[in-house]
């Protein structure tokens, strides 16, 4: 039987990896953002390279109304979700928290943590009805350890990993798995987007040594979501071997 996994965040980096490994182990995927030509453009490759069943939504995760009607906006059948991976998030900036951009913190705040409990409210009640599913949290290491000029965005990842603890009580009679996943850092557009596009900066945070690439988280959803029905990754830590925490590395520059 076909599976329906709902991946926020999906046009860009680990959420648009993540939808590439499912769709091409034949599951249907439910894809969202705010870029609706990237929604578009990676629905329309998911249904070229791997004959996919797709459906995209377009929204916002920090506008608590627009996500609960476009989630309940759902046709029948594909509202059954078996897989929520609450992706989508952020850094912007990286600033002394006596400098920090106070738009900057409602920002992480409002995308990273409200947004992924607006989008877990309109979800988790539709696996709570069928007794099944498996929801993913994309914490981060920054949520693990704090370091310089992480304030506001480690807070949010701290955040995520009591949530996802939280959550992992609430839904233990509902037989619904919650995985926490926690990466290091990984190339994709993160850098880019927390230095507010100045590529210099953002390809300097993976010099000297080789970071996660999407594919890798992808593929460590995947192994989670596929063991068998009574086992559960709780809370899963990863890096590139040459990172062993939020804040030590072994670059080689
Ligand atoms: P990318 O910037 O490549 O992707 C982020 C995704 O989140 C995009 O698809 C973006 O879509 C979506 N997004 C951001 N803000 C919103 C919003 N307000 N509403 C809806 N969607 C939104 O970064 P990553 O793939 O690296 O990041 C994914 C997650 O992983 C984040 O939660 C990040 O904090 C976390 N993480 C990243 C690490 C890294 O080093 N890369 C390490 C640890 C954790 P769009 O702009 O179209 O809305
Ligand atoms: C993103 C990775 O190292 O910037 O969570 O905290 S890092």
């Amino acid at each position: 039987m076909y599976k329906t996994i709902f991946i926020t965040g999906a046009t860009s980096g680990f959420g648009k990896a993540t939808a590439e490994k499912f769709a091409k182990e034949n599951y249907r995927i439910i894809i969202t953002g705010r870029r609706v030509e990237r929604l578009k453009a990676v629905s329309d490759e998911l249904k070229k390279n791997f004959n996919a069943e797709v459906f995209t939504l377009e929204f916002d995760v920090r506008n608590k109304v627009v996500v609960e009607a476009a989630i309940n906006s759902l046709p029948e059948k594909w509202k059954q979700v078996d897989i929520l991976v609450n992706n989508a998030g952020l850094a912007s900036g990286f600033d002394f928290i006596q400098e920090g951009n106070t738009d900057d913190w409602d920002v992480m705040i409002d995308t990273n943590l409200k947004g992924l409990l607006y989008v877990t409210r309109a979800v988790s009640p539709m696996m709570v009805e069928r007794k099944q599913g498996h929801i993913f949290n994309i914490g981060s290491t920054a949520g693990k350890v704090v370091y310089e000029r992480g304030n506001v965005y480690c807070a949010t990842k701290f955040a995520v990993d009591a949530l996802s603890q939280s959550m992992r009580i609430d839904m233990l009679k509902h037989n619904i798995k919650v995985t926490a996943i926690h990466p290091g850092a990984a190339e994709t557009e993160f850098s880019l987007v927390r230095f507010k596009g100045d590529e210099e900066k953002a390809k300097q945070a993976y010099k000297g040594y080789q970071p996660l690439a999407a594919e890798d988280i992808a593929n460590t959803v995947y192994y989670c979501a596929t063991l068998p029905p009574h086992v559960c990754i709780n809370d899963l830590v990863i890096t590139s071997t040459a990172q062993a925490s939020a804040i030590y590395f072994n670059k080689q520059l």
